[in-house]
């Protein structure tokens, strides 16, 4: 058993504190508990134990150890990697499957409830893979885009389409080197072939499979995912929001959507504000019906609808742990086992969803897009029925919570940078040339109880911006910063290096761009390439002064957004523990899966993935790799000194100045 640490070191939210005090005094434990309960297993942990076939399970924890088989730590890590990033890939390609059928059942008006929202969006994907949209209603559209989509899973010989969304020399790169994915299945399918007992055993021919399977997920399932849930629920914008458990409300019936799809949760949303559900919140004595929502779902709803973050994925249990949540509905991946067994401590319902994923002792209350809106008031009827149920003297809840502004889509901030008729990415490319903008970080990723939450996410983000470095977040990093109150304009700009500052105060955004769900990584994928293409930057992403990470990272999908970020041209650094950290005395020319991923994959695709848990460490690495892009693109040195002399900040000083002095310092004239 680990130490047990205290309330500070696992959480650096004052909210989370609080609920963790209160999960002390109870006797209840958490994920946080749980992980000081439950040491890491070292082997297993560093890669180095095989279970792939009953002769196993094989631990490697010498020099020149083999399996039974005869297998090298090396090819152990390169397949245990290898099914990581499958695994999530296939998590989000599946969600970009269901967000396929759902759009073809919403064009052949079989979707309750469901419509084509944006049909600007429509047309212009559409438009990417010649599909006609002349003079065809938006059914027509989407019926033709929906089947192209679908085919992309098991597609089994040729392109998954969306890759030609790529630059140009990206695509030829990718068939030189022949990692185009054919279809999303057959990679996943192959990844697991291939890592097979008995299969591919040479760990460089494993890991370009990896790089393949992933570019079947960023560049087709995830990149589906977005686009769909885009045309079907709007594209994002900003709008404000909230974020921590201070957003749940003591007079009203509080549902919790947690999980990823937004299929079911837009309903729920738009559900709630019927009035036959409003009415039924009423009689049963509340003052009406408080959605919130936990991790990637919350971000879906929040950065479409406003509607408010109960937190990330570190918050599922703390939400409960408020005493206030009748119900808490699941669909998929992230969802904590242990939240059956915490909500039985309240009167709070798990509802599971999705017809993938039960959870023993939840109630099940199946999703069916064909009757989305009925499911989506039966749901939210369990949750008000269960709210005379609630114990007034268990219900805690913070009183924290930050204002944002999310809903940073690629369209929005093309639009915000050069308005309705010339929206351009120029704007942002000239600011990078300039200097003003030192480069960009994609902070992004998972919360992971063996770190203190969101400590090392907002430190990084924190050091970053003050560099000058402009950050787009997703997932659970983006609601650790909303929480932070990076995400609204002025408030975040205190501690922003003087150049952002001023491009912030412009444009008018907050330094720290909300962009979506983990899904929706694809946009940044999309910015990148936008900015290549735009010109000043380099041809290809490999080129911009950019570096993503993911600081406190745990889920399989997070190593295959990774992978397909570095296959894309980006470095990328991630914190925590190295899923193919070896042992630790191994001599240096025996880490080939180290090496491979990091100087390998950097000569074959110009991005690099790195495992730097030291976070002083991380941030020097990624401006180390800023400067080293600026440099090989002819960009003026970085110089923190060169700007900050315009913008709001300045003009309001200006302004305060006598009348004398302001003359002085506008047009030179003598004070007098
Ligand atoms: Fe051991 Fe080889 Fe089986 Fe893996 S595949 S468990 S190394 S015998
Ligand atoms: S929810 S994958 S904990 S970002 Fe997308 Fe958050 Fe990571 Fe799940």
């Amino acid at each position: 058993m680990a130490k047990k640490r205290e309330i500070n070191e696992y959480s650096t939210d004052p909210a989370a504190q609080q609920m963790l005090i209160r999960a002390e005094e109870l006797g209840i434990g958490t994920a946080f508990t749980r992980a000081d309960a439950m040491a890491p297993c070292n082997i297993g942990s560093a890669g180095m134990c095989c279970k792939q076939c009953g002769m196993g399970p094989c631990r490697l924890t010498k020099e020149g150890d083999v399996g039974v088989c005869g297998a090298t730590i090396d090819t152990i890590q390169a397949r245990n990697l290898t099914r990581a990033i499958a695994a999530g890939s296939a998590a989000h390609s599946d969600h970009g499957r269901d967000m396929a059928f759902l759009l073809k059942a919403t064009a052949e008006g079989e979707a309750e409830g469901y419509m084509i929202r944006d049909i600007a969006k429509l047309r212009m994907v559409a438009g990417y893979y010649d599909i006609p949209v002349d003079g065809r209603a938006p059914e027509e559209i989407a019926n033709d885009l929906a089947d192209l989509y679908i085919a992309q899973f098991g597609q089994q010989r040729g392109e998954a389409v969306p890759i030609r969304r790529a630059t140009k020399k990206r695509q030829a790169l990718w068939r030189e080197r022949d990692v185009v994915p054919r279809g999303v299945d057959r990679e996943v399918v192959e990844a697991l072939h291939r890592t097979h007992i008995g299969d591919d055993q040479e760990p460089e021919h494993i890991l370009e499979h990896a790089i393949r399977t992933s570019l079947a997920d960023g560049w087709a399932g995830s990149m589906i995912a977005t686009d769909i849930s885009d045309i079907l629920f709007g594209t994002p914008a900003p709008v404000l929001g909230q974020a921590n458990l201070g957003v749940i409300k003591a007079d009203m019936v509080n549902v919790v959507v947690h999980g990823h799809e937004p299929s079911l949760s837009e309903m729920i949303v738009a559900a709630s504000q019927t009035p036959d559900v409003i009415e039924y919140a009423k009689a049963a004595g509340a003052n009406g019906i408080n959605l919130s929502g936990i991790c990637c779902t919350a971000n879906e709803i929040l950065m479409r609808q406003g509607i408010p973050a109960a937190g990330n994925f570190l918050h599922q249990e703390l939400a409960i742990m408020t005493g206030a949540v009748e119900a808490m509905v699941v669909d998929v991946q992230c969802v904590m086992q242990a939240l059956v067994g915490l909500a039985e401590n309240f009167h709070t319902k798990i509802i599971t969803t999705s017809p993938k994923v039960k959870i023993k002792g939840a109630t099940h209350i199946e999703f069916e897009e064909h009757k989305a809106m009925t499911i989506a008031k039966e749901i939210l009827k369990a949750a008000i029925d269960n709210f005379k149920n609630r114990d007034n003297s268990m219900t805690q809840i913070p009183d924290i919570k930050e204002d944002l502004i999310p809903g940073f889509s690629h369209e929005y901030i093309n639009y915000m940078l050069g308005g309705s008729y010339r929206a351009s990415f120029r704007p942002l490319n000239d600011a990078i040339m300039s200097g003003r903008i030192r480069g960009v970080a994609a902070i992004v990723g998972c919360n992971n109880p063996r770190s203190s939450q969101d400590y090392l996410h907002n430190l990084v983000t924190k050091e970053l911006l003050k560099q000058d470095v402009l950050v787009v977040q997703t997932g659970c990093g983006a609601i650790s910063s909303a929480k932070l109150g990076l995400m609204l304009g002025e408030a975040g700009l205190s501690e922003v290096g003087a150049g952002l500052r001023e491009i912030c105060e412009t444009v008018g955004i907050p330094p720290v761009l909300h962009m979506g769900s983990c899904v929706d990584n694809t946009r940044i994928l999309t910015v990148l390439t936008q900015m290549a293409e735009t010109g000043g930057l380099g041809d290809d992403i490999d080129q911009i002064p950019a570096v993503g990470l993911a600081p406190e990272w745990m889920s399989e999908k997070a190593l295959a957004i990774a992978t397909y970020c570095v296959a894309s041209g980006a470095y990328v650094i991630f914190g925590g523990a190295s899923p193919v950290g070896g042992m630790p005395d191994r001599v240096s020319d025996s880490d080939a899966v180290l090496k491979y991923i990091s100087v390998g994959w950097e000569e074959k695709y110009g991005g690099k993935l790195e495992f730097i848990p030291d976070p002083q460490m991380m941030i020097k690495a990624t401006l180390e790799h800023i400067d080293k892009k600026r440099a090989a693109l002819g960009l003026p040195e970085y110089d923190p000194t060169r700007f900050g002399r315009s913008g709001d900040a300045e003009m309001l000083k200006l302004e305060a100045l006598p009348l004398a002095e302001k003359r002085k310092a506008v047009y030179g004239l003598a004070a007098d």
